[in-house]
């Protein structure tokens, strides 16, 4: 059941990240631990994502490939349509401060 009109959630991200958010996809696989970890560092930050499960879309793959730059390995980041990496690249960018101004650029269109 729900009482609010809106998810605790939401109202947090929008706090946080502003009514316009960044648009930040993730290629995932089901049994990976570098997804998992990248997929936690986007969630513990309040970002909403959207995940491309290569085992459940297959198809998707190619997808990822072309748009990684023939990178294969599973997470393949991207925000607002830029490459950003795997999991890695993503923890590297939050290290450096350069992950939270790319969230808070909206999405373009
Ligand atoms: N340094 C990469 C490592 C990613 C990685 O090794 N992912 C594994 C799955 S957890 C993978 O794709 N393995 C298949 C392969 O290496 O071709 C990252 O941080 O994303």
């Amino acid at each position: 059941m729900r009482i609010l009109p809106f998810s605790v959630g939401a109202v947090a991200r929008r706090i946080k990240w502003g009514n316009e958010m960044a648009t930040v996809e993730i290629y995932t696989t089901m049994f990976c631990g570098f997804c998992y970890r990248a997929k936690r560092l986007l969630t513990e930050k309040g970002v909403e994502f959207v995940e491309y499960d290569l085992d459940e879309q297959p198809a998707k793959r190619t997808e990822m490939l072309d748009r990684a730059a023939g990178r294969r390995t599973v997470p393949q980041i991207f925000i607002n349509g830029a490459h950003i990496g795997g999991s890695d690249d993503l923890a590297a960018l939050e290290a450096e401060g350069g992950l939270d101004p790319l969230l808070a650029a909206a999405a373009p269109g």
